[in-house]
């Protein structure tokens, strides 16, 4: 039975490898996958930034906590990797530029490809040239993640640059909405990582 208050913890002080033993522990029981994340992982992030946001913690701490996260987020990523199905789809994703917070973005990406589309993770920083690489490699529908106030602005940039072309853009990360989706005109929003799968489904009416 896994100890998500444990995992939480682990992940909040940026103990990569108690993150990593116990993330490790927890598939071999057969843990559910979601409840790793949603019960222990994910709201590890939260907290830390509400204590960062209290000056409680530091950027050096948001730093190892998300070290210690990404440890226990590359041992989930294979299992959830679609075994040798033709992909949905091919999707690019990309965190906007000026802009070096990948975990929700990669998460989005996780997701995606356990749901059996194929990704193309174009990382951090990403200019709409760089978005452009992914539509050229294919791609059909676009997803850029933005965490700050000030560079979400450039998600307007990305929907203005592809605008008439044949890709979907969408968006998302914790300042993004669905009234700032609907104002930049995005073909799509979601709140969370699972919803940006349902999202893709529905925009390529592969579910
Ligand atoms: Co930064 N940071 N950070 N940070 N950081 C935030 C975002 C902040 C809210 C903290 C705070 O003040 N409470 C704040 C932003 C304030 C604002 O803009 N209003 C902030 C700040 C200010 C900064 C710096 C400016 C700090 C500084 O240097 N003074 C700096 C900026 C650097 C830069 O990017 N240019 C900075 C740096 C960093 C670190 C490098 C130290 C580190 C990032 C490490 C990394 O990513 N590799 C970091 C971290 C870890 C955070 C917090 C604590 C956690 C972010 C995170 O990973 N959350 C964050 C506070 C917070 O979010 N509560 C904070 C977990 C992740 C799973 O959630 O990314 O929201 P999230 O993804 C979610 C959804 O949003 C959604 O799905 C995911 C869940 O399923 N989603 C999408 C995300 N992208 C999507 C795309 C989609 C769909 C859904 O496409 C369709």
């Amino acid at each position: 039975m896994t100890d998500f208050e444990a995992l939480k913890t682990a992940v909040m002080k940026g103990r990569r490898n108690d993150v990593a033993n116990l993330v490790q522990a927890a598939i071999n029981e057969q843990e559910d996958i979601n409840a790793l994340l949603d019960k222990g992982m994910i709201p590890a992030m939260r907290e830390i930034g509400e204590k960062f946001s209290r000056n409680e913690a530091y950027v050096p701490e948001l730093l190892i906590a998300a070290r210690a996260m990404q440890a226990g987020l590359s041992l989930i990523e294979p299992l959830l990797a679609a075994s040798g199905r033709q992909p949905l789809g091919k999707i690019a994703v990309g965190t906007v530029k000026g802009d070096l917070h990948d975990i929700g973005k990669n998460l989005v990406a996780i997701m995606l490809k356990g749901a059996g589309y194929e990704v193309i993770d174009l990382g951090v920083n990403c200019d709409c040239d760089k978005f452009n690489e992914g539509m050229k490699q294919g791609a059909q529908v676009i997803a850029c993640s933005s965490l700050l106030t000030t560079t979400m602005p450039y998600m307007k940039d990305v929907v203005d640059f592809f605008r008439g072309k044949n890709v979907k853009v969408i968006i998302g990360g914790a300042p993004v909405t669905q009234a700032y989706c609907d104002k930049i005109g995005a073909d799509g929003y979601s709140e969370d990582a699972s919803g940006a799968v349902r999202l893709v489904d529905s925009l390529l009416k592969t579910a």
